[in-house]
């Protein structure tokens, strides 16, 4: 069974039957054993689960359930406990160092990087500065040029820093230049000298230390070391894919401040994704059900700004984004229209997407920079481009999804037309049901 199930089944307890003292305390038990066995520190589990005993039976929120609360609880605390808040990844970076001992995926971290940027739209540039092992600089090389990235590297050369200064000058035209460094099997004075001796001419905007999941708890010790003697203020957490230990791994990150902003998922290139602790235990949870009784809590809650935002016809690429991939974590979108009580009131053009497209769709908007997801105003047919070619997508798709995104968009509009007093009471289901009213109006009078 893996941390993800582990801690669904602690869920199922609450979600049986009538939640009690007793049944809160068996849930908290099933929890502190996932916890546990993913080496998440002792210390922290027991916090989790007394603030969780103690928050379980406070007054409850309005409209809410005694079984809806005590979940939504749970969830927040192991977002708490995994890193949870937002810390979103540098947009822009001109400078990053890799750092990290042996064998916990730097080389493999930083061309997935470069990749990962470059699909943004960034000029990248690779500099090897492992002058440890020479194979190195041959698995940077190759891994760069399967990714169209230009690379620097000197397999003479023994000083780390000369060669990252030569690479900075090869580079001078790239929006971000990644080193990577050599490792050790411990973090001794003559790695941090190197580490040291590359920080002078380097002067790195970001120091990010690759830490492999299979280190657990451990990892704190060792963000801490690297942290203190070189300055970190980033993580990357590799081998998520096939380690039991990554909860661990991610609440001893938690506690260093260092956020944790990507995961390494594969071996391949393209296993790698952004972290962010409440997606992270959704998905891991597999968890259709509570992503949807937090959608719920959370329209109780009411967003009046984005509420206001799409009744004002504010509408970006960015929300319709965020649409799709609530949806896709939910399950297809049918089903979570149901969940809402929606679909036999949602314009038929509106969901007939199916996941095939909804994926092309998300792949090419990864492709965009935040700034396009905003103002999707900017799209130019020369970005439409880039995009395809870092999504490895057709241009007809990209067009497809920009009018997908402009139908989206129409519809939305309609509804800023309709009475704003229904948005205010939350009511999507009046307000799907006043538009197909109006619209069938206009036919009438078409006639
Ligand atoms: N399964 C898995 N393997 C990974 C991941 N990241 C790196 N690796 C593998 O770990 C090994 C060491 O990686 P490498 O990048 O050379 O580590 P370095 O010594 O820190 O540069 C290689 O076999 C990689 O393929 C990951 O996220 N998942
Ligand atoms: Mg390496």
């Amino acid at each position: 069974m893996d941390f993800g199930e582990k801690l669904r089944r602690a869920i199922e307890r609450l979600k049986a039957g009538s939640v009690d003292q007793a049944t809160v305390k068996e849930a908290v038990k099933e929890l502190q054993r996932a916890l546990i066995s993913a080496d998440v520190d002792v210390g922290l589990v027991l916090d989790l689960s007394k603030k969780l005993e103690a928050r379980a039976f406070e007054e409850l929120p309005k409209g809410v359930n005694r079984r809806e609360h005590v979940v939504k609880v749970t969830y927040e605390l192991l977002s708490a406990l995994l890193g949870g808040g937002t810390h979103a990844v540098p947009e822009k970076p001109k400078r990053i160092l890799l750092v990290g001992l042996y064998g916990n995926g730097k080389t493999t971290s930083c061309s997935k990087l470069a990749k990962w940027y470059a699909k943004r739209g960034l000029k990248v540039g690779l500099v090897c500065a492992d002058v440890a092992r020479p194979a190195a600089y041959d698995q940077l090389k190759q891994l760069s040029e399967r990714i169209g990235v230009p690379f620097y590297g000197d397999k003479e050369e023994k000083h780390a820093e000369r060669i990252v200064e030569e690479g900075l000058k090869r580079h001078a035209k790239a929006d971000l230049v990644l080193v990577d460094s050599a490792g050790r099997n411990g973090l001794d004075e003559e790695l941090t000298r190197e580490i040291k001796a590359v920080n002078r001419v380097f002067e790195p905007e970001q120091t990010w230390l690759v830490l492999g999941a299979d280190l657990g708890q451990v990892a704190r010790k060792q963000a801490q070391a690297f942290h203190d003697s070189v300055g970190v203020n980033g993580v990357i957490l590799t081998r998520m894919d096939g380690s039991a230990k990554g909860g661990g791994a991610l609440a001893a990150c938690a506690l260093t401040k260092a956020p944790v902003y990507f995961l390494g998922t594969g071996e391949k290139l393209d296993d790698f994704e952004e972290f962010e602790a409440e997606r992270y235990l959704s998905r891991v949870m597999g968890y259709g059900d509570l992503k949807a009784l937090l959608e719920k809590v959370k329209e109780l809650e009411f967003d009046e700004e984005k509420a206001k935002a799409v009744l004002e016809g504010e509408f970006n690429l960015q929300m319709f984004y965020d649409q799709l991939a609530a949806a896709r974590s939910m399950g297809p979108l049918d089903k979570v229209m149901e969940m809402m009580g929606v679909k036999s009131q949602l314009p038929r053009e509106a969901i007939d997407v199916s996941e095939k497209k909804l994926e092309t769709f998300k792949v090419l908007m990864d492709s965009m920079t935040k700034q396009e997801k905003k103002q999707p105003e900017l799209m130019s047919h020369a970005r439409l481009e880039r995009i395809c070619k870092g999504a490895g997508r057709k241009i007809e798709e990209a067009r497809e999804l920009m009018a997908h995104y402009k139908k989206m968009k129409k519809m939305f509009k309609q509804f800023s037309k309709l009475d704003s007093k229904d948005m205010e009471q939350g009511n999507m289901q009046k307000l799907f049901a006043k538009m197909q009213a109006k619209k069938k109006q206009k036919k009438l009078r078409l006639k």
